[in-house]
């Protein structure tokens, strides 16, 4: 009885120093404003699987999807400051602290999703994730977002002369304040999870985004006429606090990057799909989508590039976007 019970406290130690062997792995936090289920938390859940299987479980990866770690600027403010590790969000909101973000955000500059990712696979891509660093950041991955267009609950558009007077809710970003006065209309930024009221209320006739955003955050129930004028084609980063990433070993920095990298062809293939199924519901739902006059868009937009291309450094880097072919 007694050699029983000392044999149980041998396996219940052992058991027990296991359990504190997985409790050794560092878990680390990633926000996202989208539901469970979207491209980008798919993406970053997938990175976690990659890293976790990588490092043989020395890390793991919790997404906290549907902002529920807030909304997207109070994220990007805990993820530089290191009380979480990990965020995924758009480049938008980086327009004022990180200069080189600028170049993707402008309106028209990306002639394809084909073109915007040749841009950002490649040197000028490496050149903007570098710009992270002096803001706490390593950038990991771009992931795709598709373009933004105009919608709103007021009229269909099928013209720049259609969004006069408008008042259209913008991702917080001084760029897109300026592109939608360009066009005539007034510009509110404001968080994401508060669009969907503020166009119900009244407050705002609409806002400007993707078709997955438009679909999973519901707006089209509120606001049914989408114009594909397809403003901007902005990619979305997945960022890691720098002091984090310094931290790790430089062979775990290659897993981290290189699972970042395996990613990023994961979330594009998933991204893809969604477009194509969100429209649907969208369609299903009653959206109604106009095609407007893109050149209109274009050259009503053209001074938003004088405004905010301001120095050698952002125009070079224009060039060497157009030059990309
Ligand atoms: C989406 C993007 C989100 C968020 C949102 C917004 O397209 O994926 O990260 O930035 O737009 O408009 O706030």
């Amino acid at each position: 009885m007694l050699h029983a019970t000392k044999f149980l406290t041998g396996i219940v130690l052992a058991s027990s120093l296991m359990v504190g062997a997985a409790a050794a792995q560092t878990v680390l936090k990633s926000s996202d404003t989208h539901p469970d289920g979207y491209p980008t938390v798919e993406g970053v859940k997938y990175f976690g699987e990659l890293v976790k299987e990588r490092t043989q479980g020395r890390y793991a990866v919790e997404v906290y999807h549907s902002a529920q770690l807030g909304e997207e600027k109070d994220t990007i403010e805990q993820v530089r400051s290191g009380v979480i590790e990990l965020n995924r969000v758009s480049m938008a909101p980086f327009n004022g602290t990180v200069k080189e973000s600028i170049v993707p955000a402008l309106p028209y500059l990306f002639r394809s999703e084909e073109h915007m990712h040749k841009v950002m696979d490649g040197p000028i891509g490496d050149q903007i994730k570098k710009a992270f660093e002096p803001a706490g950041l390593v950038a990991l991955a771009f992931y795709d977002a598709g373009a933004r267009s105009f919608y709103n609950k007021t009229k269909p558009i099928n013209s720049v002369a259609d969004m006069k007077g408008l008042k259209f809710r913008v991702i917080q970003s001084d760029i897109f304040v300026d592109m939608v006065a360009a066009l005539g209309a007034n510009a509110t930024p404001m968080p994401y999870g508060e669009v969907y009221s503020s166009i119900e209320t009244g407050v705002i006739d609409g806002a400007e985004n993707n078709f997955p955003s438009y679909d999973t955050a519901k707006h089209f129930e509120v606001a049914k006429n989408y114009a594909l004028d397809e403003h901007t084609i902005l990619p979305e980063v997945f960022v890691m606090n720098k002091a984090a990433f310094d931290k790790l070993t430089p062979e775990d920095q290659e897993i981290f990057k290189q699972a970042a990298k395996d990613s990023v062809a994961k979330q594009r293939e998933l991204w893809a799909a969604k477009v194509a199924e969100s429209r649907k519901i969208v369609e299903a739902a009653g959206a109604q989508i106009t095609t407007p006059d893109k050149q209109g868009f274009i050259e009503a937009m053209k001074p938003v590039y004088e405004k905010h291309v301001t120095d050698e450094v952002l125009r070079k880097m224009v060039a060497d976007v157009q030059a990309v072919q």
